[in-house]
């Protein structure tokens, strides 16, 4: 039986057609990406779908269609069961689930399930496409942590155009330590997804046009595909679900008021304790939970400053507005997780990758000299043992995620890891070398490998992936 599916709502009337400008001059440190006026929009918040039974059966529907971001011009996007992105799925650990996707977009897909911990076969990576019309039945043993994973496509060599054009939802993963500890948990209310993604609009509409090498960069800032977003939000602590879905930006939040906030989760769970900040680096793919305390006070702005190009890049993220008739419930425990430190010395293998962005073997661009080809194994793994990992790059700065599992990070360019990046994570920041620690415990095998490769999306598309097997 389906659980019911509410249709992810857009609103085909945006008030006032908004947008932001690039002023580009050379000379000043920071661009400001500004926007020019327009009223903002409330965020748009994903429906979510509740898996509560044990043999829960849900049908996602890969769309295509069109959305009206700023009134009066439509854009081609995709969604799942909509038109733009797609349904929060919430599951629960140990839980069995039966996911249905089907494919109507007109151009094959697949459907990764990015940061579940499941086997290659159901993993819904490039091996596994599904041709336009056709269903995908997967089912998933639902094994992990509480953690806000996701879900979009990963089809070699078009993978970021599709992604790009609204295939992305998000996918909560429950347990009873996060259903105890007595965070927020009001989905939507004082629990609210963020999923952040740029996109260039020209005239309104938006537009895909390749610039592979530096990856695509848009003009505009959408939050869960609202453009220049508000929200309202109760007194107290809120939690939001940070998503960096962009293909290929990377940001660094902040308040503009320069509060401290606190990061509780990465992308596999929660942290030991909470760690305060004043600013949190999120790449492509990245998750991390944080908690914000808000008082009865004026609207605060949430920033973010990207610095892809030279120049460094100053967005609005999204207008956050306290409202005290809102009334929500959650705190901020001081303990959050115990997480058993992998120990380095017990690693049994390790393993080099570099990040290749010119002169590779079959293709534009690659890890260790080779572009990805689906029909080489790059690397073999064995099951249930310690390896360390080191990944460098010697030109830009790449996202390196891997699939199957979550890792604990071991350095970050030669220091010690900031301490809210000492959790379970499955993207790690690569700016010169990052290593970490990994084990797996399910299998892939030849037919359905599991990948890793940068999550710039352009990269991955140009090559720069490789597979490996775990048995
Ligand atoms: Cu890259």
């Amino acid at each position: 039986m389906f659980t019911t599916i509410m249709k992810f709502y857009f609103p085909t009337f945006l008030s006032v057609v908004s947008f932001f400008i690039l002023s580009c001059d050379i000379d000043e440190d920071l661009i400001e990406i500004s926007n020019i006026g327009g009223e903002k929009s409330e965020l748009l918040i994903p429906e979510i779908i509740e898996m509560e039974g044990n043999e829960d059966a849900i049908e996602l529907v890969m769309q295509a269609g069109q959305t009206e971001f700023f009134e009066g011009t439509f854009s081609d996007t995709f969604g799942y069961n909509g038109h733009f992105l797609g349904p929060t799925l919430r599951v629960y650990k140990n839980q069995v689930i039966t996911l249905t996707t089907k494919n109507t977009i007109g151009e094959p897909s697949t459907i990764h399930k990015h940061g579940l911990h499941v086997p290659g076969n159901v993993d819904g990576g490039p091996h596994q496409p599904i041709a336009s019309g056709k269903s995908r039945v997967d089912v998933l043993n639902i094994n992990q942590e509480a953690s806000t994973n996701w879900y979009h496509p990963h089809l070699m060599g078009s993978n970021a155009e599709q992604v790009y054009k609204g295939l992305a939802g998000m996918m909560i993963v429950e347990d009873e330590k996060s259903l105890s500890l007595g965070l927020p948990d009001e989905y939507g209310l004082n629990d609210i997804p963020l999923i952040v993604q740029d996109r260039l609009f020209v005239d309104g509409k938006m537009t895909y046009t390749s610039d592979h090498r530096v990856g695509y960069l848009g003009n505009t800032i959408l939050v869960n595909g609202t453009p220049n977003a508000f929200k309202k939000v109760p007194i107290g602590w809120v939690r939001f679900r940070v998503l960096n879905a962009s293909n290929a930006r990377f940001y660094n939040f902040n308040f503009e008021d320069n509060r401290n906030f606190q990061v509780i989760a990465t992308e596999g769970g929660f942290l030991d304790r909470p760690v305060t900040v004043k600013n949190l680096e999120v790449w492509p793919g990245e998750r991390f939970e944080i908690m914000v305390n808000f008082s009865n006070s004026s609207s605060i702005k949430f920033m973010a400053i990207s610095n892809n190009r030279r120049q460094s890049e100053s967005f609005e993220i999204i207008e956050f507005r306290p409202d005290e008739s809102i009334s929500s419930q959650g705190e901020l425990p001081t303990q959050l997780n115990s997480i058993t430190p992998y120990d380095a010395s017990q690693a049994e293998n390790i393993r080099e990758f570099r990040f290749n962005m010119d002169g590779v073997e079959g293709g534009m661009m690659g890890i260790n000299g080779f572009a990805m080809n689906m029909k080489v194994i790059n690397e073999r793994v064995q099951k249930n043992i310690l390896e360390r990992w080191v990944i460098s790059s010697f030109d830009g700065k790449h996202p390196f995620h891997l699939h199957g599992t979550s890792f604990q990070i071991l350095s970050m360019d030669g220091n010690a890891v900031p301490l809210h990046e000492r959790g379970w994570k499955d993207v790690v920041k690569v700016n010169d070398e990052a290593e970490i620690l990994v084990r797996f415990e399910l299998e892939a095998d030849d037919d359905d490998p599991y990948m890793y490769h940068c999550h710039i999306l352009e990269h991955e598309d140009m090559g720069m992936m490789g597979q490996f097997t775990v048995q």
